[in-house]
C-alpha cells in the first residue's frame, strides 16, 4: 500500500518517541512509512526526502527531532505538504530546546507543532489521520470510533483498580 504519511526523525534515538505516531496511524489503518532523516548529519537525504515527498504520494509529513531540531522546519521549507513537528524530549533541556526550535517558524513556512514527547507523537498521528479523513469517509469513521473507545475507557472512579 502506498504510504500517505511519512514519519521522519533525526536519529534512531528518536524512535522510542516517534513509534507512538506510527502505532497510532497503524491503529487507524493509515498507510505510513518511517525513516531516519537528519537535518544536520544527512542534509542531502533530507533534501531528497522532502522535495520528493509529494510526488511519491505522501499527503502529510510528521517530523520529530530533539535538541537543535531543524528537521521539521527544513522539511516544511522544501514541500508544500502539511508538516507536523514533534519535539523529542532531550536529555540536556528536557525538550524545551526541541520545542522552541520547532515552534518558532517565520511567517510563511508553517510547522504544526505538537507537545513534547509521547503525547505529541500520538497527537501528530491523530492529526495526520484527521487531515486525511477530510477526504476519506471510511477513515473518518475509524477516527470517530477510536475517539469513542477512548471516551468509554475513562473511568468515573478516581481510585485505580487493583
Ligand atoms: C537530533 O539530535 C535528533 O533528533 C535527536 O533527538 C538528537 C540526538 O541524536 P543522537 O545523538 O541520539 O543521534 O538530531
Amino acid at each position: 500500500m502506498t504510504a500517505l504519511v511519512g514519519i521522519i526523525m533525526g536519529s534512531t534515538s528518536d524512535w522510542e518517541t516517534m513509534r507512538h505516531a506510527a502505532e497510532t496511524l497503524a491503529a487507524l489503518g493509515v498507510a505510513h512509512e518511517t525513516q531516519v532523516v537528519s537535518a544536520h548529519r544527512t542534509p542531502q537525504r533530507l533534501y531528497d526526502y522532502a522535495t520528493g515527498a509529494a510526488d511519491r504520494g505522501l499527503k502529510v509529513v510528521i517530523a520529530g527531532a530533539g535538541g537543535a531540531a531543524h528537521l521539521p522546519g527544513m522539511a516544511a521549507a522544501m514541500t508544500h505538504l502539511p508538516v507536523l513537528g514533534v519535539p523529542v524530549e532531550s536529555k540536556a533541556l528536557s525538550g524545551m530546546d526541541s520545542l522552541l526550535s520547532i515552534v518558532q517558524m517565520p511567517g510563511g513556512i508553517p510547522v504544526g507543532t505538537l507537545a513534547i514527547g509521547k503525547a505529541g507523537a500520538i497527537n501528530a498521528g491523530l492529526l495526520a489521520a484527521a487531515i486525511l479523513a477530510t477526504h476519506d469517509d471510511a477513515l473518518a469513521e475509524r477516527l470517530k470510533a477510536w475517539r469513542a473507545k477512548q471516551t468509554e475507557s475513562v473511568s468515573t472512579d478516581p481510585v485505580p483498580v487493583g
